[in-house]
């Protein structure tokens, strides 16, 4: 899902989508909130978790539990092998070369702020450039502004359009000999709007500049290939992606591991220590200080191995339908406005409603038993971009329906009827 051409080819090859059988796989979904069926459709926030997600968090804890790497015994052993198997199958999810490229971490923040640190420290320098996009979350934005504030580098900001899409042309001439970094979102969390990464990093490559993907909006709606990518950092979270929260994961380039510094200090990131002088386990070791979150890390390869399980490019044209259906019959209500109509879109419909704030509109859904999310996303600038203090966010997951969709509209309703 690329373009919008691979999206429409996509959507025809697919066989439809067996929503009610994967459905049963989250038990999350089988309750009634306010005595009505649970519409979760805050996915963006956060998604649910498949019964063997859980399963699998719960069988660490309760079969296996032991400190990593460290332990020659039997528990410590199991732990590491699942741990390390875990490592592998994000690697082949994402489309790493190697293992050793997959660093784990707390979430998609933490990985941006490895890379502000640690990158930061060593490559950039006063008056060197980072550009960034008008359309990041806060996690890609206050990083490089306080690397900005220690190093004396300064951010240079791509514009997006009225549509909500990126003003591609305008990146090339912001890239000089000062740029050190591009760090752009793959899918805006706020409008949805999917950017075109292979376009970015072909202008960078030329010029030889580093290239940071935020991942966090695009793994639980599309495949991702960083090589194919061609990024060099790419950021995303465990919670996302139907795994636990707590856990996340950086990719980088080995050659960029090799050469930046450690992030934090601590146990398990060394080879040597002695009161003068320590030497720095390999990556990714080098990046993994402390005891990490062991269960959350298994758990994540169980999520990988559920979207294994299941027919993702379905999927993904499942979600396509969702959104067009969900944008055209929200649309067609008096006073609805949806901001943001990207080209090509993922998992998001952010809207607002004349005369009417969107918590209030996240409230009475709620009494609908409709989740969504109202605010400004962690994304203030966008807000700003488009005059709006916040917007109601409908995301989906593959485990939506259209019924859920019809649900969304019944409430949308009902706020219209209540502010007249
Ligand atoms: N967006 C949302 O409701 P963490 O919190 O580290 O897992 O992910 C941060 C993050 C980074 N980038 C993007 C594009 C994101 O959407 C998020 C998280 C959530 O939109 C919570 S603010």
């Amino acid at each position: 899902m690329s373009a919008v051409g691979a999206t429409a080819r996509a959507r025809e090859r697919a066989a439809p989508f067996a929503v009610e059988r994967v459905r049963r796989d989250f038990p999350v979904l089988q309750q009634t909130v306010h005595g009505k069926p649970l519409v979760y459709l805050d996915n963006a926030a956060t998604s649910q978790k498949p019964q063997s997600v859980i399963d699998s968090l719960a069988r660490y804890y309760s079969e296996y539990n032991a400190n990593i790497h460290r332990g020659i015994h039997r528990l410590s052993e199991e732990a590491t092998r699942a741990y390390e198997h875990a490592r592998s199958r994000v690697r082949g999810f994402i489309n790493a070369a190697e293992d050793r490229e997959i660093v784990f971490v707390r979430g998609t923040t933490e990985a941006i702020n490895l890379v502000a640190h640690s990158f930061g420290r060593a490559f950039v320098k006063p008056r060197d450039e980072i550009v960034i996009t008008a359309m990041e979350h806060h996690s890609n934005i206050v990083p490089w502004q306080l690397l900005g504030e220690q190093t004396g580098a300064r951010l240079r900001v791509v514009p997006i359009d009225d549509e909500g899409q990126l003003m591609i042309d305008e990146i090339e001439p912001m890239l000089t000999g000062k740029t050190r970094l591009i760090a752009v979102t793959h899918v805006s969390n706020a409008l949805g709007t999917v950017n075109p990464i292979p376009r970015i990093t072909q202008m960078a490559r030329r010029r030889g500049i580093p290239v940071l993907v935020d991942g966090a909006q695009a793994v639980p709606h599309m495949r991702v290939d960083v090589r194919g990518l061609d990024c060099d950092f790419y950021a995303f979270s465990g919670h996302k992606m139907f795994g636990p929260t707590g856990v996340g994961i950086l990719y980088a380039r080995s050659p960029w591991l090799e050469r930046m510094p450690p992030y934090q200090g601590g146990g398990s990131m060394i080879s040597l220590v002695t009161l003068e002088k320590t030497h720095y386990a390999p990556p990714p070791y080098k990046f993994e200080a402390g005891t990490p979150d062991i269960g959350g890390g298994i758990a994540l390869g169980a999520a990988i191995d559920y979207l294994a399980s299941i027919d993702f490019d379905a999927a993904a044209a499942h979600e396509q339908d969702l959104l067009s259906y969900g944008a055209e019959r929200l649309t067609s209500i008096e006073g609805v406005r949806l901001v943001g109509r990207p080209r090509e879109r993922a998992g998001v419909l952010s809207f607002v409603i004349d005369g009417v704030h969107p918590h209030d509109i996240g409230t009475i859904l709620d009494r609908e038993g409709v989740a969504i999310r109202a605010g400004h996303h962690c994304a203030m600038p966008i807000m700003q971009r488009y005059g709006v203090p916040a917007t109601a966010r409908a995301s989906v997951a593959f485990y939506n329906t259209r019924e859920d969709m019809d649900a969304l509209v019944r409430g949308v309703l009902k706020v219209r009827e209540v502010f007249g």
